[in-house]
């Protein structure tokens, strides 16, 4: 079946949806006895039974720690979750599976960079550069790192679409410039960034760059050795994988040089009270019992993403979008704030007159889930002079009835403001 959007496309049927819609357990509800729609992926994806499952039957069936056992379960644990290894190097192009590290997020592995690398590399005067979009996971760790060190955070700034300008980056990144470290895609306003052409520039001039992949890896192909970034780092939650779970990779020549960061079991060789030495990358960064349900989660929700494949995600999603645009574009009193030339799955409005935390109360009371806030990217509030905007994120799961549904609610908020 295929209909015509109101951009007056074609649209592509996406036979399966309903298929992968049955796959996740907690979209099959009511709330406030109405179907739930679910338009707030980009805080956390909804997760399907495969990821519920392969987490239930490890607790249920090999419940155990890894590299410690010699038993059967301990070792039928450690090898489901070293099998997580090739499998995400797979999935972002990464050459070497020991150069991916588990971490508990995407926000750890921004801060094991700037407490590792960073603090050997970056001394006082030099300068670290982040942009101006960038999720506080990706300012406040390099703020902390400038101000212990004595040097300079700089911004890449952006325009009034929510596009970074990046014809200036020839005096952006110098000689002082040490770390560049960028999103992919902006969480708050869902702008693609060009980071190939900032991570070029930033190569010349000798800096490590770090991309903060959270809100591309479920919606784009990402591949390390294309980008030819030094570290990436994402969170599983946002990838219908489990929370408290993420990866980062790295450069593993990079990794290698580098010291750990927390101490304690499993990232050591030897210990003596004299003196500690330490293991291989990646198990040196992963101190202590780590999230082992977490990381085989992750693995059913790289094959679950595999499945589905990145074609039919694109496709359906970059549908979605720009249907709920044309969409959302007729409502009256509603503003668009980001404009962006490339845009993935986040799209943030404000209503005239009305605060986005009110608008979210009521939209919610018509069970549809948004975020209403500053989305962790208060600068950026502040670059479009507003306190927060309400956000709706898609996923592969969600269907053109739901556009449907957000414009719907947004007109019983304007009613009771009326
Ligand atoms: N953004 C959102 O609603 P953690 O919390 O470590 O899993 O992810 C942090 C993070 C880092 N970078 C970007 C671009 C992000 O979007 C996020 C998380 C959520 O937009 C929660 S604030």
């Amino acid at each position: 079946m295929s209909r015509r959007s109101p951009t007056g496309e074609s649209r592509v049927p996406f036979a399966d949806l309903a298929e992968v819609r049955s796959q996740f357990p907690c979209l099959q509800q009511q709330i406030h006895g109405k179907q739930l729609i679910y338009l707030d992926s980009a805080a956390t994806s909804q997760k399907p039974s495969q990821v519920i499952e392969a987490v239930d039957s490890y607790y249920r069936e090999y419940c155990s720690n890894v590299h410690r056992g010699v038993h059967t379960l301990s070792e039928r644990a450690t090898s489901r979750y070293e099998g997580v290894r090739p499998k995400v190097a797979v999935l972002i192009n990464a050459p070497d599976p020991h150069s991916v590290i588990f971490t508990r997020s995407t926000t750890e592995g921004i801060n094991l960079v700037a407490r590792t690398i960073g603090r050997s590399r970056v001394g006082e005067g030099d300068e670290v550069l982040i942009s101006a979009m960038e999720h506080h996971a990706n300012i406040v760790p390099w703020q902390m790192l400038c101000e212990e060190q004595g040097a300079i955070l700089r911004v890449i700034p952006c325009d009034e679409n929510g596009d970074l300008i990046l014809n200036d980056l020839g005096s952006l990144i110098t000689d002082r410039t040490k770390v560049v470290s960028v999103g992919y895609v902006s969480n708050a306003v869902g702008t693609r960034h060009d980071v190939k052409k900032i991570i070029s520039a930033a190569r010349t001039r000798g800096a490590i760059t770090l991309i903060d992949a959270a809100q591309a890896i479920s919606h784009i192909p990402v591949d390390v050795e294309d980008l030819g970034c030094d570290f990436l780092a994402f969170s599983g939650h946002k990838m219908y994988g489990p929370t408290g779970i993420g990866v980062l990779w790295g450069r593993k020549e990079l990794l290698d040089q580098m010291s750990p960061w927390q101490g304690g079991g499993d990232m050591i060789r030897t210990v003596s009270f004299e003196r500690t030495t330490y293991a291989d990358t990646p198990w040196k960064f992963e101190a202590g019992t780590p999230n082992i349900a977490g990381v085989i989660g992750l693995g059913a929700a790289v094959d679950f993403l595999n499945d589905v494949g990145f074609e039919t995600i694109q496709e359906h999603e970059s549908q979605l979008v720009a249907e709920a645009m044309a969409r959302l574009d007729q409502v009256e009193g509603l503003s668009i704030i980001g404009r962006p030339s490339h845009r993935i799955s986040v799209i943030s409005f404000i209503l005239d007159g009305i605060h986005p935390h009110d608008a979210g109360t009521i939209i919610d009371q018509h069970s549809v889930a948004i975020r209403a806030g500053h989305h962790c990217a208060m600068p950026l509030m502040k670059h479009f002079g507003v306190p927060a905007t309400i956000r709706a994120s898609f996923a592969v799961y969600n269907t053109h009835d739901e556009i449907e549904a957000l414009t719907s609610a947004i007109e019983s908020v304007k009613a009771v403001f009326r």
